[in-house]
């Protein structure tokens, strides 16, 4: 049968990379990529009850680059669609997960692209049974050299809580290994201690719960505040093993930890008032990008996690012109494009489009459909894309050499 992959690859090529001088900045430099757990942007640079939640995100703010404006763009598949776009840059199905769903189709994967342009070797880490969201066959699909899964970790009860290991013996144990590969290499390291129903054990606690109506808001600040820790002393073993200075790191928030009926309860925590376009702005995760050695800057560019890619490979100095993808870089991107989310709602500079209807963003006024309609246009054509790619295993009929 005729494919129309023309179509899609007239459609990217509208979307070449500009030049910044920052372009190849990191060439070279290994890649830790850190898989946030259930951690949104709302925790950055908040207190509770007089203490930051995430001391050592905010230091690290200070010396990298900081999106403050990136969106979560996950569905069903939750980690495994956050780990989908920022390996293939498409978007995830609107039901199930791609991992589990469509582990066999043709991907041009960061994985692929990395081998390809600098050799290489990619790993991911992470504490949980290999099978779990088919970690492990998509894993070799996508081109990883390696998966170090819950079988490579020594977990016991007393360093497991809720889904496993915990993440400060997860990172300890995981250097280890990082230790055996070949340079270069991209590591992927995925935290799970925060993750809902957010349980920590009473010596794990360094913050005070919350104090609001809802048992989930009140942990949920405890583990993510317990996950900051493990982060700051994985940095620290990275550099007192020479590991930190070749290394560019790049962490994010996997998808939302505070689902919408707790959404009340985390307003009252953090004093806002109610709107109907706070759930779009709790919807934000972190996405921050440390070079050593560079200064900080907080870049407030709507985006969301399918961007990651386009601008890590900038940073690397990688051009993949020729690939397809529907991220774009985070350091040119125009505010104006929709941030596109797998329910048919955008977010840009201007409107939020949420459960079917306009809004301002700066007010959260409701607007006339006339408003976002323009853009809906462009959201239902980049998702009706890039599922056509999916469901056609489109990605076999391009080139790519593996
Ligand atoms: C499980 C971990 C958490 O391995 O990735 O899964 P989630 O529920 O967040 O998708
Ligand atoms: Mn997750």
């Amino acid at each position: 049968t005729h494919v129309d992959t023309g179509k899609i690859e007239e459609y990217v090529a509208n979307q070449q990379d500009e030049t910044t001088d920052l372009f190849g900045l990191a060439k070279g430099k290994n890649i830790v990529l850190i898989s946030m757990e259930s951690t949104q942007n709302f925790v950055i640079n908040q207190k509770v009850n007089g203490r930051e939640i995430t001391p050592f995100l905010n230091n690290l703010i200070g010396e990298s680059f900081y999106f403050n404006q990136i969106y979560d763009q996950t569905a069903q598949g939750k980690t495994s669609d956050s780990e989908f776009m920022i390996d293939t840059s498409l978007y995830p199905l609107s039901g199930g997960s791609v991992f589990v769903r469509r582990p066999k189709n043709t991907f041009n994967s960061l994985q692929h692209i990395l081998k390809e342009n600098g050799a290489y070797y990619s790993a991911s880490f992470h504490g949980n049974d290999p099978s779990f969201w088919n970690r492990e066959k998509m894993y070799e699909n996508l081109g990883y050299d390696h998966f170090f899964s819950k079988q490579d970790y020594q977990v016991t009860d007393e360093n497991s809580v809720n889904y496993g290991i915990k993440d400060i013996p997860f990172f300890e144990q995981s250097v280890e290994h990082m230790k055996t590969m070949p340079e270069p290499y991209l590591a992927k390291l995925i935290t799970l201690t925060n993750h809902f129903p957010f349980l920590l054990d009473e010596n794990d606690q360094l913050i005070a719960m919350g104090n609001t109506d809802e048992g989930v808001v009140n942990r949920y600040v405890t583990t993510v505040r317990y996950q900051d820790e493990a982060i700051k002393r994985l940095f620290q073993t990275l550099k007192d093993n020479g590991m930190y200075k070749d290394t560019i790191f790049v962490l994010y928030g996997d998808h939302y930890g505070i689902s919408k009926k707790y959404e009340a309860a985390l307003s009252q925590m953090l004093g806002d008032e109610y709107s109907p376009i706070n759930h779009s702005h709790y919807r934000q995760v972190p996405v921050i990008i440390h070079i050593p050695g560079q200064k900080g800057e907080t870049i407030a560019v709507p985006g969301g996690e399918i961007d990651i890619r386009p601008t890590l490979l900038h940073l690397l100095g990688i051009k993949a012109e020729d690939t397809i993808s529907f991220g774009r870089n985070l350091f040119t991107r125009s505010a104006n494009h929709p941030v596109i989310f797998r329910d048919g709602g955008f977010v840009n500079d201007t409107y939020i489009y949420q459960d079917g209807v306009c809004y301002n963003k700066t007010t959260g006024e409701q607007l006339d459909h006339v408003a976002c309609e323009p853009y809906q246009k462009n959201v239902h054509d980049e998702l009706g894309l890039s599922d056509d790619i999916i469901y056609g295993d489109l990605l076999r009929f391009t080139s790519r050499k593996d």
